[in-house]
Formats: structure tokens, sequence, C-alpha cells
């Protein structure tokens, strides 16, 4: 059951840049955002990042939260998702 969630959530990262690229990126960034953002309050935890990728440790949640404000704004969440596609098509090259 944990198992599939992680799968899923992995494929939720990774799947974006097809899609986004058909459809313009800002808008399906926008869509992830509000999708994760459970509470929307227009910023997200680590603990909400957390729910839909249990991957995700602290280091790397502060790693793209360049204000230290322990949550992330729509500007540093389409850092990290740009990011994510990055790494994305890089492992696909291989
Ligand atoms: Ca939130
Ligand atoms: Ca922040």
């Amino acid at each position: 059951m944990k198992t599939t969630f992680v799968l899923a959530a992995s494929a939720f990262f990774l799947a974006a840049p097809a899609i986004a690229q058909e459809h313009g990126d800002a808008e399906h960034k926008e869509d992830k955002f509000v999708m994760i953002d459970a509470d929307a309050d227009g910023s997200l935890t680590l603990a909400e990042v957390q729910e839909v990728d249990e991957t995700v440790t602290e280091a790397d949640f502060s790693k793209y939260d360049a204000d230290d404000s322990e949550s992330l704004s729509k500007m540093e969440f389409a850092n990290w998702a740009a990011d994510m596609e990055g790494s994305a098509e890089a492992s696909a090259g291989e």
C-alpha cells in the first residue's frame, strides 16, 4: 500500500514534463502547486510536500526554500519543479 503510494507520487513528478511541454509550463506548475497545497494558504510546508512524496527530506526542502521561511512560495516551488524535470530528463537519457 505504502509502496504503491510512493511510486504514484514519483510518477506525479516525472510525468509532468511531457504534459507541460504540450500545454504550457507555468499553468501546469500552478496546478501541481495548488494540488500539493492542502490548506490552500498559498505556500507549501514540508509536511504538505511529504504528503505527495514521502521521499522528500528536510534537506531537499530547505535547498529550495530560498528565503528560509520554512515554506515554499509558488516561485520557490517552480524552481524545484524545474530541477525535477531536469533530473527526469537526465535519467531518461541513460
Ligand atoms: Ca500550505
Ligand atoms: Ca520560502
